[in-house]
């Protein structure tokens, strides 16, 4: 059962796009926030991105999910109402609603069309589970809908999109979501572990371009959505490992100096120059359990897959 009453319709022009995006180019250095890749291009490439064979994260992840169906009946049980923060396509959902038998969920994403598709989707593989998705940025203030009122929540967190977040921030967001989902809730989180080097640049700088063309899909909806003259063509997509933070960075380097605009303002950038387009972090056991402490959440379970490429973390508020 799909309710769709408050969604909004999909809009072109996006005011905070517009300020994020100048605001970043203004920065020095350059930096936009990663929420605006996944705009409807960026969140099909997205998907294409995990289906890739250097990118390990979706399909580790997605293992765990599917086979420890019974450790998360045990330790979740039914029931709850299941939030999804940035559920996107939503395909590793099916796995977790199957073990736990929800009362209902509610997928969040910023990409309005996409969610509707998969929202649909899942509502029919899951006839008479209330399916209430939810429009917005997960980061921002978000109400949850009254449907759920007095149902126990489980935050669903999957992807490592923790990461995305600098520590300082990704405690402000746990923390928000705490609050959020109320005393009972629970937190199932999936988290990437540190690695070998050359095997995590892989996973964003991969053979077949995808990621790169994800990073520069970022320019396109720029000159598309905010009258932007910016050279796709002369920038370069780099995946570089910042040790000292424990982060992937991605970022779209200027291969000759440049000048352009975007919604009427004048910007140049040098050769080598770069716009920083996003950060992955990565975590150790300790890291991960920290973070989540500092965040309001007490670990109680962790399930990682033979090669300890990935973790999926079970918290109690
Ligand atoms: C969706 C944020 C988890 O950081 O691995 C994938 C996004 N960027 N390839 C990640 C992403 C480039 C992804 N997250």
């Amino acid at each position: 059962m799909l309710l769709t009453h408050d969604m909004p319709a999909a809009r072109t022009i996006d005011p905070a796009f517009r300020r994020d995006i100048l605001a970043g180019l203004a920065r020095s250095p350059k930096a936009t926030p990663p929420i605006w890749f996944y705009d409807r291009r960026g969140s099909e490439l997205f998907e294409d991105i995990t289906d890739l064979p250097e990118y390990y994260p979706t399909r580790t992840e997605t293992a765990l999910l599917a086979g420890h169906g019974d450790d998360f009946a045990t330790a979740i049980g039914a029931g709850r109402a299941v939030v999804e923060f940035g559920a996107g396509s939503a395909r590793k959902t099916p796995h977790l609603l199957r073990a736990i038998d929800p009362a209902a969920y509610v997928p969040i994403d910023i990409s309005g069309d996409f969610l509707r598709a998969s929202s649909a989707e899942l509502a029919s593989a899951f006839p008479g589970l209330p399916v209430l998705p939810l429009v917005g940025d997960f980061t921002g203030t978000l109400a949850l809908p009254d449907a759920i009122d007095g149902l126990p929540r489980l935050g669903f967190f999957p992807g490592s999109t923790i990461g995305n977040s600098e520590p300082d921030t990704a405690v402000d967001l746990l923390r928000a979501m705490r609050r959020l989902l109320g005393d009972e809730a629970m937190l199932l989180i999936g988290m990437d572990r540190i690695k070998d080097r050359d095997r995590l640049i892989a996973a964003y700088d991969d053979e077949a371009g995808v990621t790169a063309a994800f990073n520069r899909n970022l320019l396109v909806r720029i000159n598309r959505e905010l009258e932007g003259d910016l050279p796709v063509e002369a920038f370069a997509h780099r995946a570089i490992w910042n040790d000292e933070k424990a982060r992937i960075e991605m970022h779209l380097e200027a291969t000759e100096p440049l000048h352009f605009h975007v919604a009427g303002q004048c910007f140049h950038m040098k050769a080598g120059e770069t716009i920083h387009t996003e950060s992955s972090h990565k975590y150790g056991a300790r890291d991960e359990r920290l973070l989540l402490r500092a965040g309001g959440w007490e670990p109680t379970t962790e399930w990682m897959d033979p090669d300890g490429l990935f973790a999926l973390v079970l918290a109690k508020a």
